[in-house]
């Protein structure tokens, strides 16, 4: 064992932007063992967490984030906007993922931030009737002030997600109408309701490994590091700037959950946007990477996702995983 992996394990706050991409380029096998014996360490290797994703209000924001499909100012893209759902019909889907399996419920709104009134209260209405549901509730609404952040703990909200997406240095070549500084304190809000964080970003943007490397030294200065942190490959999506990005090589999105493992080892990974075009393989590679959760079902927000019969068949490959008879009994 070298020094340096004497000390893996240990949780930190004052990584260096070297260090990290040092850990980025190792060779992959080292990198991958590395990561993996940390992930044993903090977390049983045989627990894939499955969490579904809902867009309850899709389209139509005013952010100009280059890869969304979402955004108003990609005009060329082909969505259909909707109002906010019915929380009624929310809680239907979200029991229907249950039955499936899904642990956790994940509701998005195109929206730049929280605006009290009618729209917010029935989103509080979702999440409550969600924690009933016995199942974990996260939500990804944008930006939001404290009374705003205290009424969804207050309403049992599990996890706010808000990524950071890439360094502060690429940030303004992805989005314009926020600053990196907005997103830092709409987490430090959420921090302090004691609501969980889930905070991560996405690769693939045209941006460098040290780019990769400064998003993942923000996340890890947060102490306590953030509870859930997605990691996303681009999905390019046409009508958006970033529509004619190539896809990256899986063998980065492995690099980039490995990273994220070794520095934040006791955090949820979760392998997110981009795996409909990843092999079996190298979802499983991803796994052993110490990747401890996938998005499950036929959607993502509005893009699609590895179809739910798809993931039957990779977690049946991978044997039974969660302890669970469900997923015994499906292999
Ligand atoms: N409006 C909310 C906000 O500001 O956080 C959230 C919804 S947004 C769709 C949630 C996250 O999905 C984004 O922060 C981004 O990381 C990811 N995402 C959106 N479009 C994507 C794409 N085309 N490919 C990969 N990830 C994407
Ligand atoms: C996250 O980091 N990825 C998920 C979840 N958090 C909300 C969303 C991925 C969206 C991909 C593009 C789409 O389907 O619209
Ligand atoms: Fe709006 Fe969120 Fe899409 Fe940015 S990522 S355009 S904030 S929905």
């Amino acid at each position: 064992m070298t020094e340096d992996a004497k000390q893996d394990g240990v949780i930190r706050h004052d990584w260096s932007v070297d260090e990290i991409a040092s850990l980025y380029r190792l060779p992959l096998l080292e990198l991958v063992g590395r990561a993996n014996a940390v992930h044993r360490q903090y977390h049983d290797p045989n627990r894939v967490q499955k969490a579904s994703l809902l867009s309850i209000k899709t389209g139509g924001c005013p952010e100009n984030c280059a890869y969304c499909p979402q955004s108003a100012h990609h005009r060329e893209v082909d969505l259909t906007r909707d109002l906010l759902m019915e929380p009624q019909k929310v809680l239907a889907m979200a029991a229907t993922a249950k039955a499936a399996g899904a642990e956790r419920f994940c509701m998005g709104a195109a929206w730049r931030q929280v605006r009290d009134g009618k729209e917010f209260d029935a989103v509080i209405e979702m999440v409550e009737g969600v924690r009933r549901l016995d199942m974990e509730a996260c939500v990804t609404l944008g930006m939001l002030k404290p009374h705003q952040a205290e009424r969804l703990a207050n309403a049992g909200l599990t996890a706010y997600n808000h990524n950071l997406d890439t360094s502060p240095e690429f940030y303004s070549r992805i989005i314009t109408t926020r600053t990196y500084q907005d997103r830092l304190e709409t987490l430090s809000t959420v921090r302090a309701t004691g609501v969980e964080l889930c905070s991560g970003g996405i690769i693939g943007m045209g941006e460098s490994i040290r780019d990769r490397a400064a998003m993942l030294q923000v996340l890890a200065g947060f102490a306590p590091h953030p509870e859930s942190v997605p990691i996303n490959a681009l999905v390019p999506v046409e009508g958006t700037p970033l529509a004619k990005r190539e896809r990256i090589d899986p063998l980065e999105l492995v690099r980039m959950v490995a990273t994220a493992r070794l520095v934040m080892p006791q955090s949820t990974v979760r392998l997110s946007a981009g795996r409909s075009s990843l092999t079996r393989e190298a979802q499983i590679l991803c796994l052993m990477a110490g990747a401890n959760s996938i998005f499950y079902g036929d959607t993502l927000l509005t893009t699609p996702n590895a179809g739910i019969g798809e993931d039957a068949e990779l977690l049946a490959a991978i044997g039974p995983v969660n302890d669970d008879a469900e997923q015994a009994s499906a292999a």
